[in-house]
Parts: structure tokens; C-alpha cells; sequence
């Protein structure tokens, strides 16, 4: 029997929506503590639920118990409840991590998780396991960055983990205890490109206020690029994918490293075809683009989140619109493909600030750009700014943070108009010159999407 058992929860196959983009990466954070623990000298099994179905992990549970560790986000909440009922059953110590049972310790505690690990996992677990073993679950008083529930039932949460200082120091995530190759695979297949996922920093600095921070808090920390140089080309060696995705917050936030990165690559003759997130206000400087484009940037993600500046300001963004603008136009010169964020629906939002969202992807004619409903995670400025309007109309156990409704807010049909009204806007435009009958087609029904709205919207007053 391992010393550990790791699991997350997510089933692709249940996700009719993934199931149409099929786009699976691994979850790196489990990788991650893998790595760290096997190193430390435990024995770790994975059980990477995401091509998996349930019924093969409930068998899996009941062969042997011993300690579960689970990753948790706001989406897994209710598979993650059931694989802690079914762990329960079978004499296993259930331990939790990850942003979603940070947000809700006391909720998954008393849902029957013995321990949550709040923050960065490697450390925290490397003393959590022997002290599981010698105290037992109800006496790790002084175990940093962990919660539970003590022999009276209550739950005590001890003191933040210092976080580890030197990134270097941490392992490679062991995809090796995964079907990474099936991942690439799916992705070759699919996609015409394998693909694989890494991380080059932990955390992000910025305070947009519906971002969650439950894992690394407001810090940044980042790998040197030797370190993050050596792990690609140990993938490309290994895994052979046509393409990366760089899963970090914002991968152009420091801009001496990404030069340092380059250049490593540039030296090393190692150029594989990638795509990555960042903001507009860290891409203002065209030796950014085209250091990016040089290293093989094919696509960058903005999170643009809104065409008015009103709303960027109480979003506690950071950015201008000016600047997504000139991001966007940048990029596209040096030959990348621009993705967009954008988001409905934050706090104060009128039709006005739509319509200045539709403006600005009218004008910047991104590649591709996709929109979200706002949804308050806990414990972000979002969900504090309006907790007095916040309700949920199911029972915890049975929603997701997605299911916050703000009193007062419109509904998803009137976003779905929203939706209507900027993308026969944009592609409007884009015909405008080639097809101008199909343009003028889009148009009008881009204006009866806003039609409907202003209808909902008046409803709504009277
Ligand atoms: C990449 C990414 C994705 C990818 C995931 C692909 C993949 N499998 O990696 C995609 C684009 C698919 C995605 C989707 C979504 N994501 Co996302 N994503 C991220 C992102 C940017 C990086 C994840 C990562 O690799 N982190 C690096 C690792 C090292 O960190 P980690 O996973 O947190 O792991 C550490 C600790 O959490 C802990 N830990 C983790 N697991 C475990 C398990 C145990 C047992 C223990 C003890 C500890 C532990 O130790 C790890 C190492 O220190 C994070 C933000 C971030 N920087 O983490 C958001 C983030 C995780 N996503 C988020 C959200 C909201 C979503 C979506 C729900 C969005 C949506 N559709 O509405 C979906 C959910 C998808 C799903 N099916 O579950 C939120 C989660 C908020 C929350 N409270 O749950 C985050 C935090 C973004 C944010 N700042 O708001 N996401
Ligand atoms: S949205 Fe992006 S830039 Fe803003 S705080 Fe979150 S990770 Fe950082």
C-alpha cells in the first residue's frame, strides 16, 4: 500500500462541454506534490480521474484504504463531496487541497474530509503524512497551513505555511505517474498539435477582484529560467508535443526574465510553438512581442474583461482600455494570434458599458474572443463587495460558486442577447469589405439581441 493515493475529481467524459473543445491538460498541482513527496522518500500513486469514470475510482477506493489526497476547484465541489463519502466508507484518511476547500474548510470538514491544506501543498504534506501516522487526524495542532477537526469536533485551523522561497528547489512535476502521453495524444488528434502544459512562476501580484488568491495569495514567485529551460526541453525530449500552453497568470509579468528565457531558448535551438495568458499593460513594449514571437508565441490570451474603463476601475483591473488596444494591435503585427477575455455582468454594469465592450472588440478584431457570466468566488473582492445581494438558490453541497446569484442582476438570457449582439457586431465588421449583404444580415440581428436587452431591462425597472 502507497503512502499516499492522489485523485482530482474531474471526469472529462461527464463534461459534455470539454468533450465538444477537448483541450485536457493535467493538473499540475497534484503532479507537483507527487514529485516532491517520491523525492522525500514516500511512496505516491496517482489516480488521474480525468479519463477515468467514477465507478473505476470508487473500485480503486474500495481495494485497501490508507491516505486520499484530493485537488478541489469550484467546479469538482459535488464530485469531490461523493469521492469523500465513498473514501470515508472504506477506512481512508481524506485530505484535501487546492483553491475550493481553501475557500470552505469548515464546509468540507464537516462534510467528512479529515485535513485541508490550505496553500502551496509539497511541504505542508511532507509533515502532514508522518504526523497523520503517529497523532492521528484529530491532533495536528501546529501543523502549518493545514485545517481540522480536533477530538471535540471542533475544527481548528493553524498558522499560513511560509511558502517555499526557491521554486528551483521543487521538482518537475512527475507526469511520469500519468497517462501524459495520452493527453498529447488527444490533443495531436483533435487539434492537429500535441500539447503540454507547464508553469514558470506561482502566484500573481495584481488585485483584480474576482480572481481567487486562495492558493498563493498576492506573492510571485518565480522559476529561474535555467530551471524552466531544462524542464521543456525534457518534455519536448520526452513527450514530443508540437505546442506548450505556459498555465501561468500572467507569463509576461517580468520582462528581464522572459529576455533571460529567450535567449536560453534561442541558445539551446529550442523553439516550440506556444500559447499563454497575460494583461495588456504587461505587453506595452514591442521588444515584448517580439521576443514572444521570436520564442514561437503563436497566441496570447488578454484578459480585456470590458470595453469601459468604468468597469476595469471597479473590476480593480490595473488596465486601460488604451492598452488592450494597443496589446491587441501589437500582437497581431508580430504575427500572434490574439484570444480574448471578457466578462458580463460585474458589479454596475449598464448597457452603455456593452456597448463600449462591443466597441472594443469590434475595433481590435481579436482571433478568437470568450465571454463569462461574473460569479463571485469566495473570498475575493468580488464576493465581499456584494455579499449583502449574494444568494444561493440550491443547497452548498449541491452548487458551485457559479451558482451565486446577485440580487438585482440580470439574468443568463439577457447575456446570451449580450453575447448575440457582439458576435454578429464583430463578424459585422470583419465582412464589411468581402461580404457587405451577410454584414448588413449581422448587423441587424446584432441590433435586435440589444433590442431584446433594453426590453428586459425595462421590464426589470417597471
Ligand atoms: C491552468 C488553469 C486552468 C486550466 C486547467 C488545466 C489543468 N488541468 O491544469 C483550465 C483552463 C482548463 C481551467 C479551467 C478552470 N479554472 Co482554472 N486555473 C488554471 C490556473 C491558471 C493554473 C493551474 C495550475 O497549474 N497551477 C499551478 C499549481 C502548482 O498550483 P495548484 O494547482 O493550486 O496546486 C498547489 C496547491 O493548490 C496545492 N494542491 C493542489 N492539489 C492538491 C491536492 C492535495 C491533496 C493537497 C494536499 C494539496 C494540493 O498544492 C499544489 C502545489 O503547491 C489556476 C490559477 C493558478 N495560478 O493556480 C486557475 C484556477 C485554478 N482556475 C480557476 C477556475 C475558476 C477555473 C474554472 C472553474 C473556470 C470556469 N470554467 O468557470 C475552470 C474549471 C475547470 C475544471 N474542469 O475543473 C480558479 C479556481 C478558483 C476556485 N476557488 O476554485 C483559479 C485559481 C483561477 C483564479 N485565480 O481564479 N483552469
Ligand atoms: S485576473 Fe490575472 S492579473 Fe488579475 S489578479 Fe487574477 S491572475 Fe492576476
Amino acid at each position: 500500500m502507497s503512502d499516499l493515493l492522489l485523485t482530482h475529481g474531474y471526469f472529462l467524459y461527464e463534461d459534455e462541454k470539454e468533450i465538444q473543445i477537448m483541450r485536457p491538460y493535467p493538473t499540475l498541482g497534484l503532479l507537483y506534490i507527487s514529485a516532491y513527496l517520491r523525492r522525500a522518500g514516500f511512496d505516491v500513486e496517482i489516480f488521474d480521474s480525468t479519463f477515468a469514470n467514477r465507478q473505476e475510482l470508487v473500485d480503486r477506493l474500495s481495494r485497501g484504504s490508507g491516505v486520499l489526497g484530493v485537488y478541489t476547484n469550484l467546479l469538482t465541489r459535488r464530485p469531490v463531496l461523493e469521492i469523500i463519502e465513498v473514501a470515508k466508507r472504506h477506512g481512508w484518511q481524506v485530505v484535501l487541497g487546492g483553491p475550493e476547500s481553501a475557500n470552505y474548510p469548515n464546509e468540507y470538514l464537516r462534510a467528512g474530509a479529515d485535513v485541508i491544506v490550505m496553500g502551496e501543498g509539497e511541504a505542508t504534506m511532507a509533515e502532514l503524512l508522518p504526523a497523520l501516522a503517529q497523532r492521528g487526524a484529530q491532533r495536528l495542532h501546529g501543523v502549518t497551513g493545514t485545517a481540522f477537526k480536533d477530538d471535540a469536533g471542533d475544527i481548528i485551523i493553524n498558522s499560513e505555511r511560509a511558502k517555499i522561497p526557491d521554486l528551483d528547489s521543487i521538482p518537475w512535476p512527475d507526469r511520469e505517474r500519468i497517462d501524459q502521453a495520452r493527453y498529447v495524444d488527444i490533443w495531436r488528434r483533435h487539434h492537429g498539435m500535441g500539447s503540454v502544459n507547464m508553469i514558470t512562476a506561482r502566484g500573481c501580484p495584481y488585485k483584480c477582484n474576482w480572481c481567487s488568491h486562495a492558493v498563493f495569495g498576492f506573492t510571485h514567485r518565480r522559476r529561474s529560467f535555467l530551471d524552466c529551460a531544462n524542464e521543456l526541453e525534457h518534455i519536448v525530449a520526452t513527450y514530443r508535443p508540437e505546442q506548450v500552453w505556459y498555465a501561468d497568470d500572467v507569463f509576461t509579468i517580468s520582462h528581464p526574465w522572459l529576455y533571460g528565457y529567450a535567449r536560453e531558448l534561442k541558445r539551446r535551438g529550442l523553439r516550440v510553438p506556444f500559447e499563454t495568458i497575460s494583461r495588456a499593460d504587461r505587453m506595452m513594449k514591442d521588444e515584448v512581442l517580439q521576443t514572444l514571437a521570436e520564442m514561437g508565441c503563436y497566441r496570447i490570451w488578454i484578459g480585456s474583461e470590458s470595453g469601459s474603463q468604468r468597469i476595469l476601475d471597479a473590476m480593480q483591473r490595473g488596465v486601460k482600455v488604451d492598452q488592450v488596444i494597443w496589446a491587441t494591435e501589437a500582437a497581431k503585427r508580430y504575427g500572434i494570434q490574439v484570444g480574448m477575455f471578457l466578462m458580463w455582468g460585474y458589479q454596475g454594469e449598464q448597457i452603455d458599458d456593452i456597448a463600449a465592450t462591443v466597441e472594443l472588440v469590434k475595433r481590435c478584431q481579436p482571433n478568437i474572443h470568450l465571454t463569462t457570466v461574473a460569479y463571485p468566488i469566495k473570498n475575493t473582492g468580488f464576493f465581499a463587495n456584494s455579499a449583502d445581494s449574494i444568494v444561493l438558490s440550491k443547497e452548498w453541497s449541491m452548487a458551485t460558486d457559479r451558482d451565486y446569484r446577485i440580487k438585482g442582476r440580470h439574468s443568463r438570457g439577457y447575456y446570451r442577447h449580450a453575447d448575440a449582439w457582439l458576435n454578429n457586431e464583430v463578424e459585422a465588421a470583419r465582412l464589411e469589405g468581402s461580404d457587405p449583404t451577410e454584414a448588413e444580415r449581422r448587423r441587424s440581428v446584432a441590433a435586435q439581441a440589444r433590442e431584446a436587452m433594453a426590453a428586459i431591462s425595462a421590464q426589470t425597472e417597471a
